[in-house]
């Protein structure tokens, strides 16, 4: 048996279909995650099996912890592009991380030798320069799906369409114009919540924008939204979970300063110039502004 569990992104989508490809196209079980999430994710991927078989992980940063609790299944194959490295793993966990790599689909392609137009468009949706217009399409395919579905559905519908593009035929994106058309008007009311709520503050001698909002708004789209001579961008997305709140942290830059560290101050990870962490409290703006005053001057 083949478990796979990858992000929920387009580079995410773009890796499990690379390895689809690879294996034929054979049904396999597939988790879309996130790297907070990833441990429980594996936890609870095992419950009931009696063969546990191969896992692959695409897309997701991971930590001692997360590494233990892959390595119950017989053998692991984790390819990443994030900053981090394991500590110490068992022989039969292969840990492939090339964290200059634009894309994990990049990666995930050499591994297994394979050549495909969408290693290209993942390295654009990733790194946030998206240039070709089927990029642009694919990115927003599963912005709109991430929108429309949660649980269980959502992760159906990531998975039909890494299915999809397997296949590497691209027309299969107007199929998904109904749910684009509803989700770009959406988009739209975001960017003028945007405009209207960022905040700027002059902290460390850098510039900082910060918007907080309730919504799962797409990152990529706020900080195209922000000044190009912003230092550091924080998004607060705050949860009212039914027991505790949790606030989700994103942080990019425009200037290359080094948000990493901040995401690993709030227990988070990432790339240097692309970060997030998830935070089980609430996380206020003061905070974030002490925090970024403590580490940066
Ligand atoms: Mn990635």
């Amino acid at each position: 048996m083949i478990t796979a569990m990858t992000h929920m992104d387009s580079d995410g989508v773009i890796s499990l279909s690379l390895f689809l490809k690879k294996i034929g196209g054979a049904r396999i079980r597939v988790y879309f995650t996130s790297p907070v999430q990833l441990r429980d994710t594996i936890c609870r991927s095992v419950l009931h099996l009696k063969n546990l078989g191969e896992l692959y992980i695409f897309d997701l940063a991971g930590e001692n912890k997360a590494v233990y609790a892959a390595s119950i299944y017989d053998r692991v194959v984790w390819i990443d592009h994030h900053d981090w490295e394991p500590e110490n793993k068992p022989e039969h966990v292969e840990i492939i991380i090339d964290k200059k790599a634009k894309s994990a689909a990049r990666v995930v392609a050499r591994y297994f030798n394979l050549d495909s137009f969408l290693v290209d468009l993942a390295d654009q949706i990733d790194s946030n320069s998206v240039k070709d217009e089927d990029a642009e399409k694919i990115r927003t395919v599963i912005g709109a799906l991430r929108y429309g579905f949660s649980g269980v559905e959502l992760n159906r519908k990531l998975y039909k369409f890494a299915r999809e593009l397997m296949n590497e035929d691209l027309s299969v994106l107007e199929s998904y114009k109904n749910i684009v058309d509803k989700y770009t008007k959406w988009l739209e009311k975001v960017i003028e919540n945007v405009k209207k709520g960022t905040k700027i503050f002059h902290v460390a001698d850098m510039k900082v924008a910060i918007y907080e909002t309730m919504e799962a708004v797409p990152v990529y789209l706020i900080s195209n939204e922000i000044d190009d001579d912003v230092d550091i961008i924080v998004i607060l997305i705050h949860w009212l979970g039914k027991e505790k709140p949790t606030t989700k942290l994103e942080f990019r830059t425009h200037t290359d300063v080094d948000v990493l560290k901040i995401a690993k101050f709030f227990g988070g990870g990432g790339h240097k110039k692309a970060s997030g962490a998830s935070v089980r409290d609430i996380v206020t703006i003061p905070e974030v502004l002490k925090a970024i005053e403590l580490l940066y001057t």
